[in-house]
């Protein structure tokens, strides 16, 4: 495991809390369908000397000088990555998925342009045209929904398509069960003369393994963080297909511009040394078990719960994540309550709005979990079982507990209502069973 003498040394306050952050990521079931452990090459390479340094442009057209081993380092990732997805082009250079998105919005559209991606609430990203983010304060959004059943209302991507023109359609979520259907999107797409956008940053790992389809021969554009499911560092990578350049034969270029110039400065070079480790790691034969055991423990732990008497969004999940509704049990705007209590129990989710939720985005009435980072700590089916009945047992705790309609009467509420939970004798004791239970279970080493 990594040391951390030098910071120790340096400044002892971000030494205890670092210390403090892996004794909460150890002892603790990770259950956001977002989050993972990266190896230890990966975190290496993070805190390496490549830090020191600047390296605007691209490979062989760089605006410093000394950067002939950044050129390789970064050639490296992008080869991986054109390998890895069977993809034209890759841009590894965006800091995370926020801005490799914004950059697609830059390199397709003008301002003012429509655009279409999967509403908010309904499962969707900020930056896929949710009404606060940039995205829809320099772009027109007319965003599509999902069905009662949870899947997304093709049906309303049609006719929303028909009737906006948009310039760029999303394919893609953060809270969505479902596999994603590609070929649909590119049949809308193409109908409108629109780019299609894969953001594939929840199921990129899935992907890589075979346990997910892959958007390269339907869509134009790839987006993905590396974090995820991909199991690399913080980062992101746009990828241009094919079908991309035969479209656009200058949408490579395009995306290149808009990253630099366009919106970023300088890359951080030990980020791309690092996706460019993740994406190796990505390539073996271990991988891809790992994320087709993604999936499989995926749906243990959906029938686990579904057993302990939960009931989940569209019953069940395809992929890698899973939300639970909280209406039958707290009513509306019950995420809060459920995900403070599983805090306490010693599982980390997130509250998340469910489809068709009666309550809000601030206060939603679901909890989203999922299976990677579980996974890579090398849990499997059985182990799923048992996890699922700590969530549910935990669950039935806020019992007693109904978030309050009046506004004011919420924070007086949830203040008291987390200083009892917070003494709550059998979330003590699930929380002792699962620090117990962790132990078999390490981080990468
Ligand atoms: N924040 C990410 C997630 O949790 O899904 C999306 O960007």
């Amino acid at each position: 495991m990594q040391k951390y003498d030098h910071i120790q040394k340096e400044d002892k306050k971000i030494y205890d809390l670092i210390l403090a952050e892996k004794k909460r990521q150890e002892d603790g079931l990770e259950l956001i369908p977002s989050e993972n452990y990266t190896s230890q090459a990966v975190m290496e390479a993070m805190g390496s000397i490549l830090t020191n340094k600047y390296s605007e442009g691209y490979a062989g057209k760089r605006y410093y000088g000394g950067n002939e081993f950044v050129d390789q380092v970064e050639l490296l990732a992008i080869e991986r990555t054109k390998k890895l997805f069977g993809v034209a082009h890759a841009n590894v250079q965006p800091y995370s998925g926020s801005p490799a998105n914004l950059a697609v919005y830059l390199a397709t559209c003008n301002p003012g342009d429509t655009v279409m991606g999967l509403n908010l609430p309904d499962g969707g990203h900020l930056t896929h045209g949710w009404k606060y983010s940039a995205t829809a304060t320099f772009y027109k959004s007319v965003p599509y929904h999902v069905k009662e059943d949870g899947r997304i209302d093709m049906d309303e991507v049609w006719a929303l398509a028909k009737e906006h023109k948009p310039k760029l359609i999303w394919a893609g979520a953060t809270a969505y069960p479902f596999m994603y259907e590609y070929d649909k999107f590119a049949e809308v797409a193409d109908s409108v003369g629109a780019y299609l956008a894969a953001d594939i940053a929840h199921v990129a790992g899935l992907i890589v393994a075979g346990a997910h389809p892959n958007p390269a021969p339907y869509a134009h554009i790839i987006t993905t963080t590396t974090h995820k499911t991909l199991r690399g560092p913080r980062g992101g990578i746009i990828m241009v297909t094919d079908k991309g350049l035969a479209k656009d034969v200058d949408l490579s270029k395009k995306i290149d511009k808009a990253i630099i110039p366009g919106l970023q400065g300088g890359p951080h070079d030990h980020q791309t040394a690092a996706i460019a480790i993740a994406l190796k790691e990505a390539s073996t034969a271990q991988f891809r078990s790992y994320g087709k055991q993604i999936v499989k423990n995926a749906k243990a732990l959906a029938d686990s719960l579904k057993r302990h008497g939960l009931k989940l969004v569209a019953d069940g999940t395809e992929n890698h994540l899973m939300l639970i509704d909280l209406v039958p049990t707290l009513g509306a705007g019950g995420g809060i309550l459920g995900s403070e209590v599983l805090e306490v129990a010693g599982m980390t989710v997130n509250k998340n709005t469910i489809p068709k939720d009666p309550s809000t985005a601030l206060f939603p009435s679901g909890l989203r979990l999922g299976t990677p980072a579980l996974t890579t700590r090398g849990m499997k089916e059985k182990e799923m079982k048992q996890v699922g009945k700590w969530i549910a047992e935990a669950l039935a705790e806020t019992e007693p507990y109904r978030l309050p309609t009046d506004m004011k009467e919420r924070s007086i509420y949830l203040e008291n209502f987390k200083k009892e939970i917070a003494k709550n004798k059998n979330l003590q004791k699930i929380r002792k069973e699962i620090k117990t239970f962790c132990k078999k279970y390490p981080l990468p080493r």
